[in-house]
């Protein structure tokens, strides 16, 4: 068997094993992988699932391809045996920047546990040039740059399938490209890329500047271009027109080549629809149907209605499309009929102007299109989709509450255990087998282990080795040192005020202070942080300069450094979550109680054996309910509350920091002068007068709470038998949160594959 690949490797390679170089290496194995991936079986079915997302955040390939081709083993060891190391390989991959968070890194999540179920369901996306961006920091602030990452070489293989794209006044041709998508243990599907030929990197000027009317030049050049004005605008509603008209156009080709009648396309075709981004291909399937396949509009609509799902990933009301009607005429003219004729139809049904899909403003609200001519709608967490039912969509549930659902999210265990703890998951099949590879909830099985002291011991060990292997590679990424018999205290995931980096920011002034006063912790606390902001959300960029400034007078102040530490990483993206995780101590999932949906961070660090200090919100109520009060600290307001309060309006954050000196005082730091020393005086400034004056996700309402419950972790840190046995209880319950459970619910309930 070694000999076969040895031999096979040296044959694409055209030298011997020995000889070759990490790059020529790497390039090998990849060709190797897509040869094996090309020969494999698909997976088939009746009904085929297309899942369409703007964001497809499916990091590095190599490794996790190799694990789900039962072949990751075997190609370390012949490596090894020549001298090479798989993980120094690895590093010349380069991560695709395709999607910006949660919801694209579910959407990879997903693919691999269709493929893995056998499923039959492809992705469909777009195939952005740059990504989302590249992240870089100078004088304590981001850049953006861009973030090639389409080499000679990729996991992308260009198909000869191309669609015309019809615009207002003009025509694109599209070429799709695919990535092999394996199951672990199972057949192949695909995640369709959608790109243009004549898309030109070379209008990008300083940083992440482009003309914003090029269309033909720009419009998979970057994930989520800028929309603060018009043009940004215009081009996000031609990226997600050019994004549906090929899906559209695919899922009828291949509905007509398997022979399908399209009157029934529904029994064989089902489209999830991430998010409302996707939207606009229920309007252009009907517009398809009707217009060249001699539909009348009632049986298109029917048709469509029965063949659409839809997800819904947030409640903030700034992440729910709302086009003017004008931009839309503007780019997707053949579009509007339809989109008023179903319009029509909800006006003609219903008369609560708050479910029209065209408000009195001329908005038309996406979110309302899937609700309407859908067939079901999930939140992905059950709080969240409480939430949905009993106040953001509660009209809609009155309407139509067989539609509605709720599917906790999950992540995949193979990238986040198995290929990133490594060790960690052999020790678990040394302990409980190997059947939890396949069957999650089998983790259950470590409860028996709960007061043997030689697997506790070993749970400290492995979290131990993380902790070193993170802070080699910090060194190696960023020149930074960090003391690995510290605390490490993680949050990472999108920057956004409803997140709160800003409340654990305070937390560290808090830290800070009281080693200034001599009040030592009894052991040093490294606190972590990786966020991007986007572009154009100035508090966001501001929170991170407020964050940088910090680290610097930390790291430049003797008395404190030696018990305090703060690294943002720079450019976080998933390949460095996957070193991060492992190395956690305690996960920070702090947002605003209602606002975050589910979370999926939060999941894969309980996996890796960290403690959640969090809020009741999203899938931290589940975690919570799972482990039990012991094993997680909760803190703060609950969402009840929460939504009272902004219905009220009654939250106030200046009389919160005026009544307490304490708050007061941690937030005037913000503008202390040994920061503007540091730092820009009108970034700080700006910061704290948002905090003070609007506060709008209410940090300060939370942050005493949050302090003593980080205070009292930290003490219960010490107590060295009784944490390993908390991150046993997480890594046991962390079974449900597999994306396997997840899947396995959206077909038995929604895709009936
Ligand atoms: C909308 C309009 C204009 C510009 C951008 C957007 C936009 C872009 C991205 C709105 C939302 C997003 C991304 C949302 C996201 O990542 N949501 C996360 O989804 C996860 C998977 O369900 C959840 O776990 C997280 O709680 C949720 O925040």
């Amino acid at each position: 068997m070694n000999q076969k690949l040895e031999q096979q490797l040296e044959v694409i390679l055209g030298e011997s094993l020995d000889k070759a170089s990490n790059e020529e290496l790497y390039i090998a194995l990849l060709k190797f992988t897509k040869e094996k991936m090309r020969t494999m079986n698909r997976n088939s079915g009746t009904r085929k699932l297309y899942y369409i997302s703007a964001e497809f955040l499916i990091g590095k390939l190599l490794s996790n391809n190799l694990i789900n081709l039962g072949i990751f083993d075997e190609v370390r060891e012949v490596l090894e045996r020549h001298g090479h190391c798989l993980t120094e390989i690895e590093e010349i991959e380069l991560e695709p920047s395709l999607g910006n968070g949660g919801l694209g890194r579910l959407a990879a999540c997903f693919l691999d546990s269709i493929a893995t179920l056998g499923l039959n369901g492809d992705g469909i996306g777009l195939n952005y040039h740059e990504g989302l961006f590249l992240q870089k920091f100078s004088d304590y602030k981001q850049q953006e740059k861009k973030n090639p990452w389409i080499t000679d070489n990729s996991w992308l293989t260009k198909t000869d399938v191309s669609f015309e794209v019809p615009f207002h006044n003009f025509t694109l041709h599209s070429t799709m490209y695919d990535i092999d998508i394996p199951g672990y243990n199972q057949g192949c599907n695909k995640l369709h890329l959608f790109d243009l030929d004549t898309v030109d990197e070379s209008i990008i000027h300083n940083g992440i500047q482009f003309d914003k009317k090029d269309i033909e030049k720009n419009l998979t050049l970057f994930l989520y271009p800028d929309d603060c004005d018009k043009d940004g605008k215009l081009l996000r509603i031609y990226q997600q027109y050019f994004m549906v008209s090929n899906a559209a156009q695919l899922i009828i080709k291949e509905a007509e080549e398997k022979g399908i009648d399209l009157y029934h396309l529904h029994e064989y075709v089902c489209i999830q629809i991430n998010d409302t981004h996707p939207t606009m291909i229920i309007p252009e399937l009907i517009r398809i149907l009707t217009e060249q396949k001699h539909f009348n509009i009632d049986t298109a609509v029917d048709v469509v209605r029965k063949t659409c799902a839809y997800t819904n990933h947030t409640i903030l009301a700034e992440a729910l499309e709302k086009w003017p009607i004008d931009y839309l005429e503007k780019v997707v003219p053949h579009l509007m009929p339809i989109i008023y004729d179903l319009d029509r139809r909800v006006k003609r049904d219903f008369h609560d102007p708050r479910v029209y899909i065209i408000d009195d403003t001329n908005l038309v609200h996406m979110a309302h299109i899937d609700l309407h001519f859908g067939y079901a709608v999930n939140g992905v967490a059950a709080l969240h989709t409480q939430i949905l039912k009993e106040s953001e969509l509660k009209l809609f549930y009155e309407i139509y509450p067989q539609k509605f659902s709720n599917k906790t999210n999950g992540i995949t265990f193979r990238r986040w255990l198995i290929h990133c703890n490594h060790k960690l998951s052999e020790y678990i099949k040394e302990l409980i087998g190997a059947e939890y590879f396949e069957n999650a909830q089998e983790l259950e099985k470590l409860l028996a282990f709960e007061k043997d002291e030689e697997v506790l011991k070993r749970f400290l060990d492995i979290k131990q080795e993380a902790k070193k292997e993170l802070k080699r590679y910090l060194k190696m990424t960023q020149n930074v040192d960090i003391d690995e018999n510290s605390v490490y205290d993680i949050q990472i995931k999108r920057l956004h005020e409803y997140k709160r980096q800003q409340m654990n920011a305070l937390y560290a002034v808090y830290k800070y202070k009281e080693i200034k006063k001599g009040n030592l912790p009894k052991r040093p606390l490294t606190m972590i942080f990786g966020a991007k902001a986007a572009p154009a959300y100035i508090i966001a960029k501001d929170i991170i300069h407020f964050i940088l400034c910090l680290q610097q007078l930390i790291e430049k102040d003797p008395e404190v450094s030696p018990y305090l530490k703060i690294v943002m990483v720079e450019n976080y993206n998933v390949t460095k979550a996957e070193k991060l995780i492992p190395a956690c101590d305690i996960s920070e999932q702090i947002s605003l109680a209602s606002k975050e949906a589910s979370g999926t961070g939060n999941m894969k660090f309980m996996l890796n054996g960290a403690v959640t200090l969090g809020t009741e919100d999203g899938a931290n109520v589940e975690i919570h309910q799972l482990v039990g009060e012991e094993n997680i600290y909760i803190f703060g307001e609950k969402s009840e509350r929460i939504i009272k309060l902004y219905e009220t309006g009654e939250y106030n954050a200046t009389n919160l920091y005026e009544s307490d000196t304490l708050i007061q005082e941690l937030v005037d730091f913000i503008v202390s002068k040994e920061l503007i020393q540091i730092g820009d005086k009108e970034n700080l400034t700006r910061l704290h007068k948002e905090i003070v004056e609007k506060d709008w996700f209410m940090a300060l309402l939370d942050l005493k709470d949050y302090i003593q419950t980080k205070e009292q972790m930290l003490e219960d840190y010490e107590d060295r038998k009784s944490w390993s046995k908390k991150m046993l209880m997480n890594i046991a319950k962390a079974g449900f949160f597999s994306s396997d459970r997840t899947i396995t619910e959206y077909n038995n309930e929604i895709w009936h594959l």
